[in-house]
């Protein structure tokens, strides 16, 4: 029979996907929006407050193309926490010229795949710090929801988990010759949302992004049991550029 794979969990975490109006912004008095920044930056610094305190992570992006103009990545110890501050963001003035497109609700996961049998390496301080991740404010992001394939012989679920630690080792090999260029976090849905998994990848520059994705559909892991949602792909929105973001 096949087993489940331990896995370690960490902060819990929303992507927020809005798109603005941006025909109702401009109608706006500019006393109005002015307020309405205001009021965003004050929210976002409030935000890195609790960043500041090791109590949570977020970032904001802005995305490129139809799906969404505006994504908030959330990370906190509890759900409650990202069900206040989406709560609170709806509450704001500048999300009511907004519409929210898509958002996915996980959880940052590691499984122990990688780790040796009786060995507790959930309590290790830099494993901790990969469940609690403080977000790098890389200029690139790259966010998609993903499944591992249930059909026919291509069952990840009924595959030993030998055969599993084994695929999941390749993968890791092909990840890891992006050291530096790309820091993924992998975060875990199961019961939370309609896909497994959700995959965001940050990077400094685009092109790697494209690269490391591509060498993976040719790992076996993904090539025959994984299967992908929306694609999403922003740059990133700093508190200080928000002013200028917004501007009519
Ligand atoms: O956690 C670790 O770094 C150990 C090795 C590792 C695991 C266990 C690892 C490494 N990943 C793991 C688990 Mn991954 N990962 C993805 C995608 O587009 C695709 O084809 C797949 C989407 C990318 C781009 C990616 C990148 N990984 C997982 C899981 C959970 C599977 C399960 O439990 O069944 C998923 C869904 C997944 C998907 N992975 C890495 C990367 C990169 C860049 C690394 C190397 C990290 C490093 O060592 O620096």
């Amino acid at each position: 029979m096949a087993e489940a794979v331990e896995t370690m969990d960490g902060w819990y975490c929303l992507h927020d996907f809005r798109v603005m109006d941006w025909t109702s912004w401009k109608l706006a008095s500019e006393e109005n929006r002015q307020a309405a920044i205001e009021e965003f930056q004050n929210w976002m610094s409030d935000m890195e407050q609790v960043e500041e305190a090791n109590n949570g992570s977020q970032l904001v992006y802005k995305i490129i193309g139809h799906k969404a103009d505006i994504m908030f990545m959330i990370l906190r110890p509890t759900m409650d926490e990202l069900q206040e501050i989406e709560t609170a963001f709806d509450k704001t003035k500048i999300a009511s010229f907004m519409t929210k497109s898509f958002s996915y609700l996980s959880v940052v996961e590691l499984s122990k795949y990688m780790s040796k049998p009786g060995v507790d390496i959930e309590h290790k301080p830099e494993v901790q710090a990969r469940l609690k991740p403080i977000l790098p404010r890389w200029d690139y992001m790259c966010f998609y929801p993903m499944d591992k394939r249930r059909m026919n012989d291509d069952n990840w679920y009924s595959l030993e988990k030998d055969a599993r630690s084994k695929l999941m080792y390749e993968h890791s090999k092909t990840g890891r010759k992006y050291a530096g260029q790309i820091k993924q976090i992998i975060t875990g849905s199961f019961g939370f949302d309609d896909w497994e998994w959700g995959v965001t990848l940050f990077a400094h520059d685009p092109l790697p992004i494209k690269k490391l994705v591509y060498e993976m559909r040719f790992d076996e892991v993904s090539a025959r049991y994984g299967e992908f949602g929306d694609f999403y792909f922003g740059n990133i929105l700093e508190k200080d550029a928000a002013a200028n973001y917004f501007h009519i």
